[in-house]
């Protein structure tokens, strides 16, 4: 069967687009393919994290991804820094991968700012962590959104430097699995920015520990424009805001987006908002509460960390010491 291996980070406010891009994907995915799902606690401090509070973030995410239908008994949960094959690869492939590289990467140009002397090494050696989260499982498949293609390519031409430097034929080449932009969520405050954790607004975004109250707070307060909604996807051009809610109620139904443009054609907004937080608090509510039932006794979800980092370990250390072996690493 072909593995896969995907990540999200713990900081916090764990979203609708993580739950539309990301994890409802998985979900699809168990059935197909051996999973390895990852919550990225290293990737996490790449920015500075209140440790108490990345504690309680890596544990919701791992109930939030339980709650929305992951199976942590068939498929992997774990979190990263329990499994020292990570650290190990990522040094290797610091020493693998090139500078001009990690340059040219546009998410540490995003996140760096304009200050880059003061951002972490960290931050900008990230993608090389991402390789190794990758490659210490030889994974062959990886979920990613538009914003992570740039990394997988990086990580695919990290293997083959890799392979061609050592003479070995190792490490897989790992395929982008795209879930099309449908998938890409935007902040209900600004149709032109993608929904984020960090933002600091959090009315742009819909929270997967939000209940069914802050769910229809949120969604009657996105904002909107003063037309109706239009009869086709052209009449969207220049209407972000309009454009993601449809987005949104199409992703939320399993629909395709220009069947819910011709239903709500010429309504107002007012009207489609309505049935928008109906259809929402019907998907998440339930998830919301599974979520909230879990973090009552952390107990269950440390148990599936602690069993996910074992099976973890156990496909990635012979991998490891294999790259030991080629790499010339001496392990008595
Ligand atoms: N707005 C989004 N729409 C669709 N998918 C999204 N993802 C994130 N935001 C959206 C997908 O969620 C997965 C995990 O993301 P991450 O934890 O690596 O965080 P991120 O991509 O950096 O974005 P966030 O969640 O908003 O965090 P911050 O604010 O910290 O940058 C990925 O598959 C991602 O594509």
């Amino acid at each position: 069967m072909q593995r896969i291996f995907s990540g999200v980070q713990p900081t916090g406010n764990l979203h609708l687009g993580n739950y539309l891009g990301a994890i409802r994907n998985w979900v699809r995915l168990q059935s197909e393919y051996e999973c390895i799902f990852c919550i990225v606690d290293m990737h996490a401090i790449t920015l500075w994290q209140d440790p108490k509070e990345l504690v309680k973030n890596t544990r919701e995410v791992a109930a939030g991804m339980i709650a929305a239908g992951v199976d942590a008994s068939k498929h992997i949960v774990f979190n990263q820094s329990m499994v020292p094959a990570h650290a190990q690869l990522a040094w290797i492939f610091n020493c693998v991968a090139r500078m001009g590289w990690l340059n040219r990467m546009t998410q540490f140009k995003d996140k760096a700012g304009k200050h880059k002397e003061n951002a972490s090494v960290g931050l900008f050696a990230y993608p090389n962590l991402m390789s190794a989260d990758i490659l210490a499982y030889k994974a062959t498949h990886v979920p990613v959104g538009e914003d992570q293609k740039q990394h997988l390519e990086l990580a695919r031409d990290t293997a083959q430097k890799f392979n061609n430097d050592y003479g070995v034929e190792f490490f897989p080449l790992p395929e982008p699995l795209i879930f099309g932009a449908a998938a890409r969520v935007m902040s209900l405050r600004d149709g032109s920015k993608k929904m984020s954790k960090s933002d600091e607004s959090d009315y742009s975004r819909i929270n997967m520990t939000d209940d069914a109250d802050a769910i229809a707070l949120k969604i009657r307060k996105a904002k909107t424009d003063l037309e109706p909604l239009p009869a086709s996807a052209e009449g969207l051009d220049g209407r972000p805001e309009a454009s993601n809610l449809l987005g949104i109620y199409a992703a939320l139904a399993d629909r395709e987006k220009a069947e819910v443009i011709s239903q709500f054609a010429g309504r107002q907004f007012s009207d489609f908002k309505k049935e928008l937080v109906d259809l929402a608090v019907s998907v998440l509510g339930p998830i919301n509460a599974e979520m909230k039932r879990l973090m009552e006794d952390t107990s269950h979800i440390d148990a599936v960390l602690r069993s996910g980092a074992e099976r973890a370990d156990s496909i990635a250390r012979p991998i490891i010491k294999d790259v030991y072996d080629i790499v010339g690493f001496h392990h008595p």
